[in-house]
């Protein structure tokens, strides 16, 4: 008895405490609050991505809540905690697109508005579930700005493309992924580059460590080519690409990587003394899929306006030359 009433009058106290400390927010009830989540929070792109986003939160006034979700049970858990915070919506990246359906029930459930970025969710019969609203890149058309690029390069160095090997970083349980790469397979081939030439390289995961293996393996099988170029989902598919070729004497006279991003790890290779492998980046915008998204969220939220079901963003191909000229097009500048 004795400890129930001492219960009772602690969490009276600390409920008082709670008004107490509370009150100064009056307008408390009606705070906007949004998760943003993504796959793989170490990636220099989604922490562009999250910086976007806290741009958004600050000149709407709403509280910007940030989770690393790498799985779904990380995924399911953010949901809900997400919920006891009271936040009415979120902006996700899902660790894997097949959680569609689950990720959709549990939203419904916890009664928080959703929408996707980058990756679309898909249903049980891998088609997109084109009720929930997605902004992503238009990722085939990128994917052929890629192969342009890389087919420009090669002619300006004269190589004879049959003695060229392409190390195509593939991620094929992703459709922007496997889009990406047919994009610039197709750009390639439509250049005359033959197709013999490209060798897959499917990565275990969207990082420069999986594609640093997957590249490797398809160096030690193809022993016969003079030159390589390398083409992925992103940079850092790029990057491990380029990695394993200089790992094997092919340097930046030898190697014509482009990637897909722009963000830190192409930057970064950029601002090396010298020119590597990493010859190109389809820059994309961080700011769009960061800030946009989260403020559509937002007048989802405030207005009950629902975002488009679908926006797909574009990119331009930068290299070290003119990267700081496209970063400015792009209304990316000032970011860093
Ligand atoms: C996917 C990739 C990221 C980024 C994003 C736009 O989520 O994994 O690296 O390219 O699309």
């Amino acid at each position: 008895m004795k400890r129930r009433m001492f219960l009772t009058l602690v969490a009276t106290a600390t409920a008082a405490s709670a008004t107490l400390f509370t009150a100064p927010v009056a307008q408390a009830a009606d705070d906007v609050k949004i998760g943003f989540l993504v796959k793989q929070p170490e990636e220099p792109w989604f922490q562009d991505e999250w910086k976007f986003a806290e741009m958004a939160a600050k000149a709407k006034g709403f509280t910007l809540v940030k989770i690393g979700a790498p799985s779904g049970e990380k995924v399911m858990s953010a949901i809900d905690n997400l919920a006891a915070q009271k936040a009415q919506g979120f902006v996700i990246c899902t660790p894997d697109v097949k959680l569609g359906p689950g990720i959709v029930a549990k939203a419904k459930a916890a009664g928080l508005k959703m929408m996707t970025v980058d990756d679309r969710l898909v249903d049980g019969s891998g088609k997109p579930i084109e009720s929930v609203p997605y902004m992503g890149i238009s990722a085939f058309n990128i994917g052929k700005q890629v192969g342009d690029g890389i087919a420009a390069e090669i002619k300006k160095r004269g190589w004879n493309m049959a003695e060229v090997g392409a190390i195509d970083v593939t991620y094929e349980q992703l459709p922007t992924a496997h889009d990406r790469t047919a994009g610039a397979v197709e750009a390639l081939v439509a250049a005359g580059f033959p197709k013999a030439n490209i060798v897959m390289a499917p990565q275990a995961k969207t990082d420069t460590e999986n594609a640093f293996n997957a590249a490797n393996i398809a160096l030690t099988k193809n022993t016969n080519f003079k030159h390589w170029v390398a083409f992925g989902l992103n940079d850092e598919a790029v990057l491990g690409a380029v990695r394993a070729a200089e790992g094997r004497g092919f340097k930046a006279d030898n190697m014509i990587g482009v990637g897909i991003g722009g963000s830190d790890s192409a930057l970064n290779e950029f601002k090396k003394p010298n020119p590597t492998g990493f010859y190109g980046t389809v820059i994309i915008s961080p700011k769009r899929h960061g800030e946009e998204t989260s403020e559509l969220m937002y007048t989802w939220i405030k207005d009950g306006k629902e975002p488009p079901l679908v926006t797909l963003t574009t990119g331009m191909l930068a290299t070290r030359d003119n990267v700081g000229e496209v970063r400015e097009k792009m209304g990316l500048a000032s970011a860093k």
